[in-house]
């Protein structure tokens, strides 16, 4: 039987310059894994905790002395690692071990595990009946702004959805609305500075509905240009948005059902295909109520109202809240409960979009998840080494099943 022979864990920076943690896991027959885990800034009260209190410091402190003594020695594989990472802790919110410190170790394990077996990572994950020949939309960060951004605008993402078979399309696409909405910001304001957020999207000074005007002109050129489907999307991260139960713009304060009219409007009027979190995260009943009124035309995706936890998804279906799941895999802390929520979803039709953070880790195992779990979306960003790294992976593996 393959033990595990080996654990470490180390600070290492994240796109932010944030310390967070790296695992190394070492199995006895040789093979080993490395993985980081990322950090979300506008993360969701559900979510696991990233680190114990006192940080990723901390989180190396605790393993060392507390976690690693029950992890040497144990059964190498992903079920029994991602368990004891569990027991250990002894919260579901991972709050004593930190959930990045589980998701590292998990995700590192799964690598060796994939190295023993000669096979990729995607493979060592994949799903009942994925082959890996199915890849996903590109969901690509364009225009940053709430809490990825100084000095943009309320909304926190406008993104560029690039849905092609091949993924050499779908990312030359997106990566075309970055530029074009960079050009085009740029025409706007000849004189000013533009920036960049955290996740590479443009920052510009630009209200929150006119940005939608410049992204669905970029999005209409590309698609003209390069003959591939790419339409606007958008993250609210409507959590930030809530202050004393009504949703607060610089231009505009709305309660719930403004809320779903403006972003019913905003749909058909953008022609948005993807709508990430336009409600707070305990609305599941105005999510519905939104998806009941678009969720024939767009997507209606759930990223801090569900946390990547089974028990809130489950919630969410008996209620019809959404017609798709954000998975972060260190909201959930752990591979084996990331993917028990995938599974949850798969079996009910809901749609999976397999999602970075806003503070990234230049790893690649991103790209693998979202193939192997036979997720209709990769969102990951277009620019900056971090998030490159994940595209490129997907090229590769799009190289793999289409050839050169
Ligand atoms: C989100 C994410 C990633 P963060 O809201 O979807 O885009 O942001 O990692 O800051 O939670
Ligand atoms: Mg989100």
């Amino acid at each position: 039987m393959t033990r595990l022979a080996g654990v470490d864990l180390a600070v290492v920076y994240d796109s932010r310059g944030e310390a967070t943690v790296e695992a190394t896991v070492l199995l006895s027959t040789g093979a080993q894994g490395r993985a980081a885990a990322p950090s979300g800034r506008s993360a969701g009260s559900h979510e696991v905790r990233a680190f114990p209190e006192g940080g990723a410091e901390v989180a190396v402190r605790i393993f060392r002395d507390r976690l690693r003594p029950k992890l040497l020695g144990l059964d190498a594989s992903l079920a029994t690692v991602d368990q004891a990472l569990v027991d250990a802790d002894g919260r579901p919110d991972l709050a004593n071990v930190g959930g990045n410190t589980a998701t590292a170790i998990s995700v590192a394990t799964a690598i060796a595990l994939a190295e023993e077996a000669h096979r990729p990572l995607w493979r060592q994950l994949a799903r009942p009946g994925v082959d890996g020949t199915v890849f996903p939309t590109i969901v690509g960060n364009c225009l940053n702004g709430g809490r990825h951004a100084i000095g943009g605008p309320d909304i926190q993402e406008y993104l560029a959805i690039a849905r092609d078979p091949r993924p050499e399309r779908s990312i030359r696409a997106a990566l075309r609305v970055h530029a074009l909405v960079g050009a085009a910001l740029h025409r706007r304001a000849p004189h000013a500075a533009l920036g960049r957020g955290d996740e590479g999207g443009w920052v510009a000074a630009i209200g929150n509905v006119d940005a939608f005007e410049v992204l669905r002109a970029a999005c209409e050129q590309a698609r003209e240009e390069l003959e591939i489907d790419v339409r606007p999307g958008v993250d609210f991260a409507a959590n930030e948005l809530l202050k004393d139960g009504r949703y607060r713009y610089r231009e505009q304060s709305l309660d719930a059902a403004g809320q779903v009219r403006f972003v019913a409007e905003l749909v058909d009027r953008f022609g948005l295909s993807f709508v990430e979190d336009p409600l707070a995260e305990e609305a599941f009943d105005d999510f519905a109520d939104l998806t009941k009124a678009v969720g024939g035309k767009a997507l209606v995706v759930g990223d801090d109202v569900y946390a990547t936890d089974a028990r809130r998804v489950r919630h969410g279906l008996e209620r019809r809240s959404t017609n798709a799941v954000l998975i972060k895999v260190n909201q959930a802390g752990t591979l084996s409960r990331t993917l028990e929520t995938v599974d949850l979803c798969r079996s009910n039709g809901l749609a999976t979009v397999t999602s970075h953070r806003s503070g990234e880790v230049p790893d690649a195992w991103l790209a693998h998840v979202a193939l192997a779990t036979g997720a209709w979306g990769l969102k990951c960003g277009v620019l900056g080494g971090e998030r490159v790294a994940k595209l490129n992976e997907l090229l590769r593996l799009g190289r793999a099943t289409f050839g050169a």
